[in-house]
């Protein structure tokens, strides 16, 4: 292979971006786990790798993954760190939180197509992602039909004035899949279909060892997704799939490899897959769990020493492309980053709850109900009054302990506002 240069300033800026992706999601965590947010799934671990492969993604292209690839999105630039908290709490402004508006899961991402007036964009001039989906797996079939699109446009020319949607097909979809993920149908009908087709999809399988608790060798025959798809692979005499295996925490072998992958894929239309390997997971899988349950303590060191931002700081220092103070100096700077974009997205979220607990406090104080509720409504518009941080849930009919009470009271109040319209129901 030969040797490419990196920039110095490219290289540190990777590093600041793979620093502020973790830092965003060491304190997702900890928003999850203190209940600002429902729940946490986050990308830390797979920052390296990503941030080299939207290094290859080029306007036109599309993305069909799932929830790690906050990196991926961050460095494509179709994702800041104030979406990451914003889509964490659920904010439905779409100017905010345009990826999910709140209405799928954290973490799970997506482009617009559409402009306000609901007409198509010009899709070749942007970066794409189609929506994500909880079910592992789901989204392959989605990206086989990504890549199939564009080997039509390049091959059919009635297709030729939908120039909005592709430049000649030179698209490519890039696909991102969990390691235990391929162990689903989805997965494997979609690697067939790719090879028996020859469409330009590349496909990256993060592999850190685990499908939450389960470990590699209960899940992947052979315990390699690469070297049970050798059937599958290209050879001189058939078509087949282009297969790549690198680790995870190897910039330089990632760089590399994609750089000449997704070339190819783009230029042949063909199908890659990189099997991309030794990748950690260093908070777990999720926040409903804590993998110091499932993992030995040996498992558990490695994946310290094999953290890829680690691996990349020391290659880089070694590279001499940087010194440990400016390193040192851009970790800082990436936790300042983090905790700022928390700091505006949690203000934003909170801003028109405030609002809606200052319209009821002022609606509850200024009708008065002469029944004998009040003491109980008067009670419980003091403790909402006090919540220095309301979420939803305090003033959610199902979560808050004295809902039963309070929609009794109201209710209570409108019957002696109107007996007929509102009967008395117990
Ligand atoms: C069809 C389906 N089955 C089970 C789940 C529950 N589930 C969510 S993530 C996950 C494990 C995924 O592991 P892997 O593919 O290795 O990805 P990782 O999270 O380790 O990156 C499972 C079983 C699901 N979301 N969908």
């Amino acid at each position: 292979m030969t040797q490419p240069t990196f920039n110095k300033e490219e290289l540190l800026a990777d590093y600041r971006l793979a620093n502020v992706s973790r830092q965003l999601s060491l304190l997702g965590r900890r928003e999850a786990l203190g209940g600002r947010a429902n729940f946490g799934i986050f990308g830390d671990g797979k920052e390296v790798p990503q941030l080299v492969l939207a290094k290859f993604f080029k306007d036109g292209d599309w993305r069909s993954g799932y929830y790690r690839d906050q990196t991926f999105m961050l460095a494509a630039g179709l994702f800041t760190p104030e979406e990451f908290f914003a889509q964490l709490y659920g904010d439905t402004d779409t100017t905010v939180n345009p990826g999910t508006a709140g209405r799928i899961m954290n973490n799970h991402f997506a482009t617009r197509s559409l402009d306000e007036k609901g007409n198509w964009k010009d899709l070749t001039k942007q970066k794409n992602s189609s929506a994500d989906i909880s079910p592992t797996a789901g989204q392959m079939p989605r990206l086989l039909g990504l890549a199939l699109a564009s080997k039509l446009f390049r091959n059919n020319p009635k297709l030729n004035p939908f120039r909005q949607f592709s430049i000649n097909g030179n698209e490519v979809a890039f696909g991102m899949i969990g390691d235990a993920s391929t162990s689903e149908g989805h997965f494997w009908e979609t690697i067939n279909a790719a090879g028996v087709m020859q469409v330009p999809m590349a496909l990256a399988v993060w592999d850190d060892g685990y499908g939450i608790s389960v470990p590699q060798k209960y899940q992947t025959t052979k315990q390699s997704i690469s070297e049970v798809l050798k059937g599958f692979e290209r050879d001189e005499q058939n078509q087949g799939i282009l297969i790549y295996r690198v680790h995870g925490w190897d910039y330089q072998a990632l760089y590399e490899t994609f750089k000449k992958g997704i070339a190819v894929c783009r230029k042949e239309q063909v199908p890659v897959l990189f099997h991309v390997t030794e990748l950690t997971q260093p908070q777990g899988h999720s926040t409903s769990g804590s993998h110091e349950r499932y993992k030995s303590e040996e498992r558990l060191a490695w994946e310290k020493e094999f953290d890829c931002i680690r691996k990349m700081r020391d290659w880089m220092i070694a590279g001499k492309y940087a010194t440990v103070e400016e390193l040192d100096k851009i970790e800082e700077e990436a936790i300042q980053r983090a905790r700022d974009a928390r700091k505006k997205a949690w203000a934003h979220y909170q801003a028109p709850i405030k609002e809606e607990r200052k319209k009821l406090i002022e609606t509850v104080k200024t009708t008065h109900c002469p029944c004998k509720k009040q003491d109980k409504i008067d009670r419980i518009v003091e403790e909402l009054s006090l919540v220095g941080e309301p979420i939803r849930k305090d003033g959610d009919y199902f979560s808050n302990p004295n809902a039963e009470d309070v929609f009794q009271a109201v209710y209570d109040m409108m019957h002696e506002y109107n007996p007929n319209k509102y009967p008395r129901l117990y």
